[in-house]
């Protein structure tokens, strides 16, 4: 399955998300799909919606202390319900549809997840740190809620022409 990053301004990000019924060898393939993808492109977090499937599926790899990802630390989520969020965490996020921005974000520190896996096994994760805030801001994509959605009206004010700066310079050196 051929996979490409939908970036910003595309629409398609603004989309919600349809819940899973059927975990079967299509659900698969895309998982399959979207996991060297992400790691090509630096990744830590990628929602289907990013990749044009507006499915609840998300997959997350958070690096170990060497800074390593590792297929055994992949997790997958299908359907995923916060069922607890807990105090207050800031963290400055980047995301894979928004090349070469990164924020800071107002988090939950501490969430709890209820999910399934790819076969449909219902699953139930407590965290913090740094998988909470990916688990809220992929769970956002699945609402068509971007990180950028969250910052303050100046902030994204200036993201927007920063944004736009980048577009345009892209667009010049492509043509040159
Ligand atoms: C904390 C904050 C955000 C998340 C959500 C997951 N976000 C990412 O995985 C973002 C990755 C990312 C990688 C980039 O690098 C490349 O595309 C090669 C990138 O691009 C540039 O900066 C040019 C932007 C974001 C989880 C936890
Ligand atoms: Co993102």
């Amino acid at each position: 399955m051929e996979l490409k990053i939908v970036e910003y301004p595309d629409k398609k990000l603004k989309e919600k998300s349809v819940e899973v019924k059927c975990f079967d060898a299509l659900l698969h393939k895309l998982l399959d799909a979207m996991y060297p993808l992400m790691l090509e492109t630096n990744g830590i977090g990628l929602a289907a919606i990013q990749v044009a499937h507006a499915k609840r599926v998300l997959i997350l790899n958070i690096p170990n202390e060497d800074g390593e990802q590792s297929k055994e630390n992949l997790i997958e989520m299908i359907n995923p319900v916060l069922t607890k969020k807990e105090g207050d965490a800031v963290y400055q996020e980047g995301c894979l549809s928004v090349p070469g921005f990164y924020e800071d974000v107002n988090r939950f520190d501490t969430v709890c997840v209820n999910y399934q896996d790819r076969h449909g096994n219902t699953k139930i994760l407590e965290t913090d740190g740094l998988l909470s805030i990916a688990i809220q801001h992929e769970m956002d994509h699945l609402e068509g809620i971007l990180f950028i959605d969250k910052l303050s009206y100046a902030r994204r004010k200036k993201f927007e022409k920063e944004y736009k700066r980048m577009l345009k310079e892209k667009k010049e050196n492509k043509n040159s």
